[in-house]
């Protein structure tokens, strides 16, 4: 049922199993009026890399990763994001949030050609789990290339005085968002005999990456999973998980669940939502995760949590 061998990460340039976590927050600086400005710096490049054992793809990519960094800011944070293209087609990077329409990210507003840059700036709002990609013609292409990435703003306890306590557990670097296990699991596939069909489908970009090395909670503390579907070709994907119900918050930006107590929940494309559950009252043991499409299961989508009794 599962891929045989092992992709090679070092050549990669990038590790399914490092992904879940590795933030990318940019740098901070003050604004004379005393705001924050936090800048990220994203270059575009093409670059072969391996999406399943010994199965090579030539991606099209932002930083050398798919999917690209997963940006994550405050809300009401000024966010300068300097885009430089190293690649061999034109490429923007479209951000699903708040802005002036020269920021967009679409051919005439930051569209970038080979070996030219743009600074794309913006407040980040609204808070929530959203994503970003590349909007050159033709779309399809460009995104089914390996031109998208998460994009979190965290909600600022500050603004939100009736729920500070769950603002505050969703706040990056908090001690209670500490208590938090959180991971980014943006969903992919890819076309790799370019005839508009999926060959392989994952969690970031590896076939049964978390299969073969399946992710360690600690049942004692909760989770939280970001989750992005940037699945081409096929028009809807979903998570289920395996033993257990979770809450949901459609696109994150709401701070109570848009839906409580489901073990599935479907996303088109570039639908995404913030997923949270427990594992507090189960044994430990391997609990699975995958999309209810078999098709997509057998295809690479699939997973497994290691619920542990503690993690050192
Ligand atoms: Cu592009």
């Amino acid at each position: 049922m599962l891929t045989v061998g092992e992709v090679d990460s070092a050549r990669n340039g990038f590790d399914p199993a490092k992904m879940l976590t590795d933030w990318d927050v940019g740098t901070t600086s003050v604004l004379p009026d005393g705001g924050t400005l936090r800048t990220f710096e994203v270059v575009a490049e093409d670059k072969d890399i391996e999406i399943a054992p010994g199965v090579m793809f030539p991606a099209w990519t932002y930083n050398g990763r798919v999917p690209g960094p997963a940006l994550r800011a405050t809300e009401g944070e000024r966010l300068r994001i300097v885009f430089k293209n190293y690649g061999s087609h034109p490429h923007s990077m479209h951000f699903h949030g708040i802005h002036a329409a020269r920021m967009d990210g679409v051919p005439g507003a930051g569209l970038v050609n080979p070996g030219e840059e743009f600074v794309y700036e913006f407040d980040a709002k609204p808070f929530g789990c959203h994503l970003y990609h590349c909007h050159a013609l033709p779309l399809k292409r460009h995104i089914h290339k390996g031109m998208y990435g998460a994009f979190v703003i965290d909600p600022d306890p500050a603004r939100h005085p009736d729920q500070a306590d769950v603002a505050r557990s969703r706040l990056y670097g908090t001690p209670e968002n500490a208590q938090w296990q959180e991971f980014v699991m943006v969903m992919n596939a890819f076309d790799t005999n370019f005839d508009g069909e999926n060959e392989f489908y994952a969690v970031n970009t590896v076939a049964h990456t978390y299969m073969n090395s399946p992710i360690r909670i600690a049942k004692t503390r909760p989770v939280r999973i970001y989750l992005i579907n940037v699945v081409e070709f096929d028009p809807i994907n979903s998570f289920h998980l395996h033993a257990n119900f979770f809450d949901y918050f459609d696109q994150g930006t709401t701070l109570t669940p848009t839906l409580k107590t489901v073990d599935l929940i479907t996303q088109c494309q570039a639908q995404r939502g913030i997923l949270e559950f427990s594992f507090a009252e189960h044994e430990a043991g391997l609990y699975m995760f995958h999309p209810h499409q078999s098709e997509f299961t057998e295809l690479g989508w699939v997973g497994m949590f290691d619920v542990v009794e503690d993690v050192a």
